[in-house]
Formats: C-alpha cells, structure tokens, sequence
C-alpha cells in the first residue's frame, strides 16, 4: 500500500475515499477535513473564543489538539460526571493534555451544579442514567461558554456518532430531532451559544488514528453506562453496513444534510422563554435542568 500524497509506505487505508496515507499526510488529511468542516459551516473565527468540550476520550482530544495547532482561541471544558473511577481517570487525562500544551481548561463538578453526582441522579429520577447526564452536560456547557463570553461550544461528535443519532431518529421518526441534527447549530437566543461538530466528517477510526499518531493519552474505556446503550447497537449496523459498502455512513448522514435535512425545518420558530428560576433558555417557565436539580435535593 502507497500513500496517495507522496507515494511513501502507507500506514492507513481509508476504504471510503479509496485512498492511503503515509503519517504526515494522514494527519494533514485529517486536519483538512475539519478546517472543511469549520470553513463550510463557518463554525467560528479567528477572533472568537471557542469552549471544547473534552471528555478525556480520543475524539474530543484530537479535536482540542487540532485547533490548538491551528491557533484558535481555545478553552477546554471537562464536567465531571461524578461516574466512579471511569470520571476520575478521564479529568486526569484531560488535566495532563491541558497542562503538557500550557491550554486553559475549566473543570466543573456535576454534583456541584445539580447536587448529586450522575449514578445518583439515575437513582433519584429512576430514568436511564444517559436521560439525565445528557440533560446537564448541554445545559452546563451552554452555561460555562455564557459565564465565560465564549460565543461557541465544540464538541468532539464524529461521522460514526451522527450518523448513529441520524440511524436511531429515522428508525424512531422522531421528526423534531431530525432538524436538530446538524455540524452547526447557530445561536436562536443571546443566552444560547453556538454549537460545532467540527470532526463529524471524519470516523471514529480515523479519529482513533490521529490520536495514536500524536501521542495523545486517552482514556480507552468507555463509560460504564454507555454499555447496552441503543446508540452502540446503531453504530454495529452501521460498521456492518460499512464493511459490505465502504462510504455508506458517510453517504447516509451526508445525504441527509444536503438532502433532507431542510425538508424537516420547521417554518415557525419555537417560542424561548428565560427560566424563571436560573435564567437559562426554556421553552416553558422553569427549565428541565432546574426541575432535575429540584427533584434530586428532595431526595438527598
Ligand atoms: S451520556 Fe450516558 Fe454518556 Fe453520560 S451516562 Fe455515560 S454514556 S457519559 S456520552
Ligand atoms: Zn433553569
């Protein structure tokens, strides 16, 4: 195998852009594709301050990485779930990353914010631990990049996580999730900041690769709750539709955002409100974030 750039020993063949790179024109193809992404959908500048959210895995560490080498303006975000030794060890990988490339990152605590760490909020709400967790981690990113001025939160969601979200809302219909689905959701509200997908062209190996190519330390493991989740299994059919067809999850989700996508748009704009309680964006009167730290101090 030849490196399609340089001719030299191929260390990674990419089946679904019928192609093999070398090391440095691997990582040079990976950062390609995510100056694409952010110049396609003119995720951020320059000038602007950009909030990433890490979770001590490989793909929001590669993307923190990338944009740090490209000279953006960043800020990580670590919110520790509280999840037994799995958010202990990711908060060290992510503390090291930072302090090895001299980068600020903020660190906030879940149990701080909602009074009780993630396996206890699954005990209180009696609901799938992934229900609640999901519920802070948007809530306190919004807010973290609001605390700090920082226009936009990037996250490090890749082409196998979208088109396994885009899988599971097309086999539930879930017509409402389907606009929302995108690299680039703009900011509908002053107190809503922005949020990028800047590695959603590139797959979860690829992402794997260039983590493994810079060195990056990353916690392997998942987390605990991740196992049996519906998302996993989205992801197998995907793989597995992937290996008789090469490029078929990229042509699922890509299709879906120059096709489909608008079809799905709704024409009147949902009505946000400011949360009567924290002052956060709702579309009732109290937001769900404060309704689920109302239901976990009752019952600690
Ligand atoms: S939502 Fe669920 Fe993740 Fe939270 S409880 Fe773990 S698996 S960390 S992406
Ligand atoms: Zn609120």
């Amino acid at each position: 195998m030849k490196c399609r750039k340089c001719g030299d020993v191929a260390v990674l063949e990419l089946r679904r852009h019928n192609a093999a790179f070398c090391a440095p024109d691997f990582l040079e193809f990976f950062r390609n594709q995510v100056r694409e992404a952010v110049r396609k959908h003119r995720m951020f500048g320059r000038d602007e301050r950009v909030l990433v959210a890490v979770s001590g895995g490989k793909d929001s560490l590669a993307l923190w990485d990338v944009l740090l080498g490209e000279g953006y303006q960043t800020t990580g975000l670590y919110l520790d779930l509280g999840i037994f030794d799995y958010s202990v060890e990711s908060r060290a990988k992510c503390e090291a990353f930072a302090a090895a490339r001299g980068a600020p990152l903020l660190v906030v605590p879940v149990a701080e914010a909602v009074g009780a760490p993630v396996p206890v909020i699954q005990a209180v709400t009696r609901r799938p631990p992934c229900s609640g967790c999901g519920l802070s981690k948007r809530y306190l990113m919004n807010r973290a990049a609001l605390e700090h001025g920082m226009p936009v939160v990037a996250t490090g969601h890749n082409l196998d996580d979208e088109a396994a979200t885009l899988f599971g809302s097309v086999m539930h219909w879930q017509t409402d999730a389907l606009p929302r689905q995108s690299p680039a959701l703009p900011s509908t509200h002053p107190k809503l900041v922005r949020r990028v997908k800047p590695l959603y062209r590139l797959s979860e190996r690829e992402t794997a690769a260039y983590a493994f190519l810079r060195g990056i330390d990353y916690i392997v493991e998942e987390c605990p709750f991740a196992e049996g989740a519906t998302s996993i299994a989205h992801k197998e059919i995907l793989n597995r539709m992937e290996d008789a067809s090469p490029g078929a999850k990229h042509n699922f989700l890509f299709g879906f955002l120059d096709k489909a996508r608008a079809a799905f748009e709704r024409a009147e704009a949902v009505a946000l409100n400011e949360c009567a309680r924290c002052g956060q964006v709702t579309t009732g009167t109290v937001c769900a974030f404060c309704k689920l730290a109302d239901q976990v101090k009752r019952a600690t």
